[in-house]
């Protein structure tokens, strides 16, 4: 069943919303099949379009199925594989988890036009402004939540304990607090923003990223 999975994705360096279900399919072992778009490119648009009813990355296609968003990826993942528990087990942690996935999903627009992701930049020290630093505020905001209440409490905890769609849902405000800020952070949080940075996933997605910058792909 597997090998049936692709997933179409945008540029590793930019695309923060194909970051998230490639993430989940790598972390829990999901094998699939990737299609990379590179964006930003006068052929992208009939691309994208041939590849995702929407004409946005990501879509992952199983048989005839297209699923064209990134959230909606996750969830169809959650119920194709339910023994791998890509959200928490327990249905406090589960709908907590799922309304800050959510909340990242329609929300935080300060955030993410102001520091687009630019996966393999980092140390770029640009001040946001106060829309992003109220975007930083809600979200350390909720990291904190649910790492108190669910969280081993030690170092090596994701936000619910194990990894989670919640976490992959956020790998992208990880990766911007690298490369803008600096942000001053709790010791809790540092450790769990630690935590995402080092995952197996996030560094082969990060070695991707670097590959399209040593390309040339986003001179000029
Ligand atoms: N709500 C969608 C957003 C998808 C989206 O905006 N994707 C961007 C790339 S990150 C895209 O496809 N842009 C098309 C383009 O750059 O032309 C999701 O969660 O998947």
């Amino acid at each position: 069943m597997a090998n049936d999975l692709t997933l179409v994705i945008g540029s590793k360096n930019l695309s923060s919303w194909s970051l998230r279900p490639w993430l989940v399919m790598k972390a829990f072992d999901i094998s699939f099949n990737e299609v990379l778009i590179r964006l930003d490119q006068p052929e992208s648009r009939a691309a994208l379009k041939a590849h995702s009813p929407s004409g946005l990355v990501p879509c992952l296609r199983h048989g005839e199925l297209a699923i064209w968003d990134s959230l909606a990826i996750t969830e169809y993942l959650a119920e194709l594989y339910p023994e791998k528990k890509l959200w928490p087990e327990n249905p406090s942690a589960r709908a907590l988890a799922r309304s800050m996935s959510a909340e990242m999903h329609s929300g935080f627009s300060n955030i993410r036009d102001t520091w687009p992701m630019e996966f393999a930049r980092e140390g770029a020290q640009v001040w946001g402004g106060p829309g992003v630093h109220k975007d930083i505020g809600r979200l350390q905001y909720l990291w904190n939540e649910a790492l108190e209440a669910y969280g081993t409490g030690e170092d090596t905890s994701f936000l619910f304990g194990e990894f989670s769609i919640a976490d992959a849902m956020f790998a992208p405000v990880v990766s911007r607090l690298r490369t803008y800020g600096p942000v001053r952070v709790s010791t809790r949080i540092a450790a769990w923003l630690e935590n995402i940075w080092n995952l197996p996933a996030m560094k082969e997605w990060g070695q991707g990223a670097r590959h399209e910058v040593d390309k040339g792909w986003y001179k000029g």
